[in-house]
């Protein structure tokens, strides 16, 4: 017996990691076809997503950036794999303990899926089911058999040829599997993409001013004031993008209001609209950071919508739903500033990038996105603290989210090499909904210098600002801060980005050398 052990063993390790593979790409193809296209392998990383900590979920996207999805996705997969290779050699000399092992992991896969706020369970249940049927199917057919031994002696040969004929057909079959899934979900986002293109769009009724010539002053590799779409940051705990067509779309006002109120795309587009520009800034965007951009946005005001469902008085929270569960709120007093707030369905004159939120999403100028800025918008709902808590403010970000002044060195570029003589520093300075009033800058600790303003693209937007200034050959330190316009200057206490968003003043090194 214990001189079959070996081949045995990882032949079993073998076949239990292709049957789990397999058994996840019945899982995901069934996903693609099953109306609402929930995937258990997406649903799992958002669930791994939205329940770890918030300070090693920052670490993580920090660490590997907007990659951290795929990671997530790839991690999911090694997983299921190697747990599958596991079993495989564990149930190597006792094969029908195999199907159990295998039921047992899509149970406990259902049970990290399955979010109880949002209704997926006929779908869960049914690709974790089938993935468990596939997966044993699969190990019963070619997996390890525990022969006689007089019948074992002399096939090993035999044995090697059929287990690599086993794995180069199952691996294919795995691999097909997984092009049917990517094609299936890249043509679902292609489709939509082709309505998106073909949509018209209203006029304003109520335009942005014209975008001012100086606005983005003339100076080699400084980015432009107003943000290309496909430049843009794009921020979201979707792990596979939304997509929706503006047919099936539907916008509810509701909660503490006298009359909620159903809004299609057709409707939302025949209401007066208004067209500004908006610096949309993400809390976890550190010091001198680039999770920030200007776009010109156009949508109907909020306020308007507001006023016409009747808001009852006690209700103190505005929270946006998205298409994917993810929910963001704020204060219902911070709209009653007069602040441009809107649920916007243009960015940049189109129609929303899928990936910013298509067909419909909020902005509301001056507070971070994670409060304020839900993509994929299918709901608002006049609430209170008590009753809703947004998505982030359950994993214990601070619930305000107003935008904390913030400025940035973008030219020269930090640790980089400058020749002497005459250099020209640019940057950008926000503070939305109140509005740059000064950017000084100080070389190497010296006194600091009131740099020139470049043309304003309005008080919700960044000001790009330029200095010359005469460099000396050596090491040198430039940093920039920014007072507001309503003379209050930037907070010069460096603070992290968690609970509550980074502070601190950009400080750059360059060296001069000619
Ligand atoms: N549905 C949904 N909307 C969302 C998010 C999200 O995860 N899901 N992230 C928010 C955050 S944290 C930010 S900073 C902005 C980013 O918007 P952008 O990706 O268009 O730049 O979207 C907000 N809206
Ligand atoms: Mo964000």
């Amino acid at each position: 017996m214990t001189a079959y052990a070996g081949p045995s063993r990882r032949r079993g390790a073998v076949v239990g990691a292709l049957a789990a593979a397999l058994g996840l790409v019945a899982a995901e193809l069934l996903a693609v076809i099953l109306p609402g296209r929930v995937s258990a392998v997406s649903s799992i990383a958002d669930r791994v997503i939205s329940s770890m900590p918030a300070a090693p979920r920052e670490v993580l996207v920090g660490a590997v950036g907007t990659l951290d999805k795929p990671l997530l996705v790839l991690g999911i997969v090694v997983v299921v794999v190697g747990g599958g290779a596991i079993v495989g050699a564990l149930c190597a000399s006792t094969p029908d303990r195999a199907p159990w092992w295998f039921a047992g992991g899509a149970v406990l896969a259902f049970a990290v899926a399955w979010d109880l706020t949002t209704a997926d369970l006929v779908p869960l249940l049914l690709e974790t089911a089938v993935a468990a049927v596939v997966a044993s199917l699969v190990w019963t057919r070619f997996g390890p058999v525990v022969e006689a031994p007089a019948a074992v002696a002399g096939s090993a040969e035999v044995d090697r040829r059929t287990v690599l004929r086993t794995v180069g057909v199952l691996s294919g079959i795995a691999l097909l599997g997984v092009g049917a899934v990517v094609w299936a979900r890249r043509s679902s986002t292609a489709a939509v993409n082709a309505v998106r293109t073909t949509l018209r769009l209203p006029a304003p009724t109520d335009p942005a001013a014209p975008l001012p010539a100086g606005a983005t002053p003339d100076v080699a590799d400084l980015d432009p004031a107003v943000t290309a779409n496909g430049e843009f940051y794009r921020i979201d705990v979707a792990v596979n993008v939304p997509t929706i067509s503006t047919d099936d779309w539907r916008l509810r006002i509701e909660g503490r209001v006298d009359r909620p109120l159903e809004l299609t795309w057709a409707q939302l587009l025949a209401r007066p609209s208004i067209e500004r520009r908006i610096t949309l800034c993400c809390v976890s965007n550190p010091v001198g950071g680039s999770l920030v951009g200007t776009a010109t946005w156009q949508g109907v005001r909020l306020t308007d919508l507001l006023d016409e469902v009747g808001v009852h008085d006690d209700a103190s929270l505005v929270v946006g739903r998205s298409d994917d569960g993810f929910t963001a709120g704020f204060p219902r007093e911070l709209l009653r500033d007069g602040r441009d707030a809107m649920v916007a369905y243009a960015m940049n004159g189109e129609p929303l990038p899928v990936e910013h939120g298509f067909p419909a999403r909020l902005v509301v100028p001056g507070l971070y996105g994670y409060v304020s800025a839900t993509k994929w918008l299918t709901g608002i709902r006049l609430t209170t603290i008590e009753d809703d808590t947004p998505y982030w403010v359950r994993r214990e970000w601070q619930a305000d989210g107003r935008i904390e002044s913030a400025s940035r060195i973008d030219v020269p570029r930090d640790s980089s090499v400058v020749p002497p003589g005459e250099v020209v520093i640019a940057g950008r300075a926000w503070r939305q909904h109140v509005g740059v009033g000064t950017v000084q800058v100080s070389v190497d600790g010296g006194p600091w210098r009131d740099a020139t303003l470049a043309d304003s693209l309005g008080v919700d937007a960044w000001r790009l600002w330029t200095l010359r200034w005469t460099a000396t050959d050596g090491p040198h330190q430039l940093r920039v801060r920014m007072i507001d316009e309503a003379g209050a200057a930037q907070s010069e206490e460096v603070h992290d980005v968690f609970p509550g968003a980074s502070s601190g003043l950009h400080t750059i090194d360059i060296t001069v050398a000619g």
